[in-house]
């Protein structure tokens, strides 16, 4: 187990060097300006919050807790100071040897109920919520937030990060997209004219998050999955309303139940395409029936800001491995590797590689990862490339589609696929659908013998190269120039092209 709770993880990020404390900014879009400054630069710190304006000290919010790549090793238990694409082997190979779930335990106290706060006495306003981006249509205190559903007809309790904004002093609104576990799971409630029992969680052990996050299989519970990346089973106490399962040292949480006919208006909000997304509706909301926080809690904070940003550092790199994994798990042989690209929030763009092995292997490769659960959701462009192609490069992937591609031959158009509300390219009045395009970017299959040969030297010559003149030619020894790539040992510079990239995200 590589850390207890929330707590302890930033206790271990601060060892670290990598944790700032800010005290005395305004909740009203100047937390949200020093985290969009440190989302944006390479490793930024994360940046915790203390004596925020009009509140208590002690009452703290947490924000870019993930970005960067250290940050997120130490959450899953990988060696810290290595770069994202060095990550992705390594979690590869870990996310194979880890159990698939470990289920969570009930315990009986835990820290989460050193206050709790039932019906009338309820005041969210105690919180320091954040105004995050200057269009935002309300405070959102869930962010990096948990939502915790629970199947009607059977025992499945499925985590899910939804938006949250504050409704007032005991309203909170949830936004889920149409096609996520958790809006099929209301769905089925309201369509039985039922009441549907929540709990949202405001800041809680980053697994959690994480396996909330990203897109674990249907019927398998996120807290399962949070166990199993933790290695040890994550403590629940019993929510007093609902009955659901309440991380025990979250720091804040709320239940109640959301009935089919109360609602409150939601949006905008600053979203991960990098626009405002859905302008003010009605959206569901949730009376809270029991508050629950810990003594001085702190609010986990993750608002999406144009990318690249927190969420597609270490978002991109568990996408990635997701992705891939299930392009095996289909079937299709010789992947050798796969990258959500950050410029479109790791959903918009995504690419992989593969030996190719015989005719149509590429255009197997393609229609899965554009379809499956781990690319379905708001994709646009697929590219498949061949194992020459560094994957996670946008340079390399860009320039195989520029050169190996033939449109007419090589694209193909996939129509009335999952896109909804947030896809900024659609006629707002007729959201819900888009269109993917495939880019079979490898060689042709038929005439791949003839294809012209790539302009650079030889990998040997490029290594003796790099060996007898690279102290002069670039200064120093060969320490910087010797890079892995695809598992080969590569010289970047010395084939005249830029050094790796340790990290995509620019510095603004
Ligand atoms: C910071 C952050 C905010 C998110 N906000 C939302 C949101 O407001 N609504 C939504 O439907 N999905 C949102 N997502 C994406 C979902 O959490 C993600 O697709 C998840 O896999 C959904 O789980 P589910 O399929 O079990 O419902 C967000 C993700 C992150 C990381
Ligand atoms: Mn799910």
């Amino acid at each position: 187990m590589p850390y207890t709770d929330l707590r302890d993880f930033l206790k271990q990020v601060d060892e670290l060097g990598e944790l700032r404390l800010v005290r005395g900014a305004d909740w009203n879009e100047e937390i949200g300006g020093i985290t969009d400054l440190a989302q944006h630069q390479i490793n930024g710190p994360a940046v915790l919050f203390d004596d925020i304006k009009d509140y208590p000290r002690g009452f703290r919010i947490v924000s870019n807790t993930l970005g960067s790549s250290s940050r997120t090793a130490l959450l899953l238990g990988m060696p810290t100071g290595k770069s994202w694409r060095e990550l992705l082997p390594i979690w590869r190979k870990r996310s194979k040897e880890i159990p698939n779930a470990i289920p969570p335990v009930e315990v009986k106290d835990g820290p989460i109920l050193e206050n709790v706060v039932s019906k009338r006495d309820v005041d969210l306003s105690i919180f320091p919520t954040p105004k995050w981006h200057e269009l935002d249509g309300g405070r959102y205190i869930g962010t990096g937030t948990v939502d915790v559903i629970k199947d009607p007809d059977s025992p499945w309790v499925n985590l899910g990060c939804y938006r949250a904004s504050i409704a007032d002093k005991k309203r909170v609104t949830l936004y889920i997209s149409p096609g996520k576990h958790g809006r099929v799971l209301r769905d089925k409630y309201f369509a039985k004219g039922e009441a549907m029992p929540v709990v949202m969680v405001f800041g809680q052990d980053p697994a959690v998050f994480m396996a909330a996050s990203l897109e674990v299989a249907w019927g398998t519970s996120e807290y399962d999955y949070a166990g199993a990346l933790k290695g040890e089973p994550i403590p629940v106490v019993r929510g007093r309303a609902t009955g659901l399962p309440i991380p025990a040292t979250a720091e804040i949480a709320v239940e109640g139940f959301i009935r089919p006919d109360q609602t409150a208006p939601e949006g905008p909000f600053g979203e991960w395409t990098g626009y405002y997304a859905s302008s003010q509706r009605e959206e569901p909301v949730m009376e809270v029936e029991n508050l629950y926080y810990r003594n001085n809690p702190i609010i986990v904070g993750t608002p999406p800001y144009k990318p690249p940003a927190e969420f597609t550092a270490y978002r991109g790199l568990l996408r990635a491995a997701l992705l891939w994994e299930k392009l095996e798990q289909a079937g299709v042989p010789d992947v050798t590797g796969a990258w959500c690209h950050e410029a479109g929030g790791c959903r918009l763009l995504l690419a992989v590689s593969i030996k190719q092995r015989y005719p149509g292997h590429a255009k197997q490769a393609a229609m899965i990862a554009a379809m499956c659960h781990a690319g379905a959701y708001l994709g646009r462009y697929i590219v498949v490339v061949d194992d020459d192609i560094d994957v996670t490069d946008l340079q390399d992937v860009v320039w195989a589609m520029c050169t190996r591609c033939d449109p007419e031959r090589d694209t193909d158009l996939i129509r009335r696929a999952w896109s909804g509300p947030l896809d900024p390219a659609i006629d707002p009045d007729k959201k819900g659908f888009n269109s993917r395009l495939i880019f079979d970017a490898t060689r042709p299959w038929e005439w791949r013998d003839k294809f012209p040969p790539v302009v650079e030297p030889s990998l040997e010559t490029r290594m003796a190269v790099a060996k007898k003149w690279g102290g002069l030619i670039l200064g120093s020894g060969n320490g910087p120039v010797l890079r892995q790539r695809n598992g080969k040992a590569v010289e970047k510079r010395v084939s005249g092209r830029r050094p790796v990239k340790e990290n995509r995200r620019k510095v603004r």
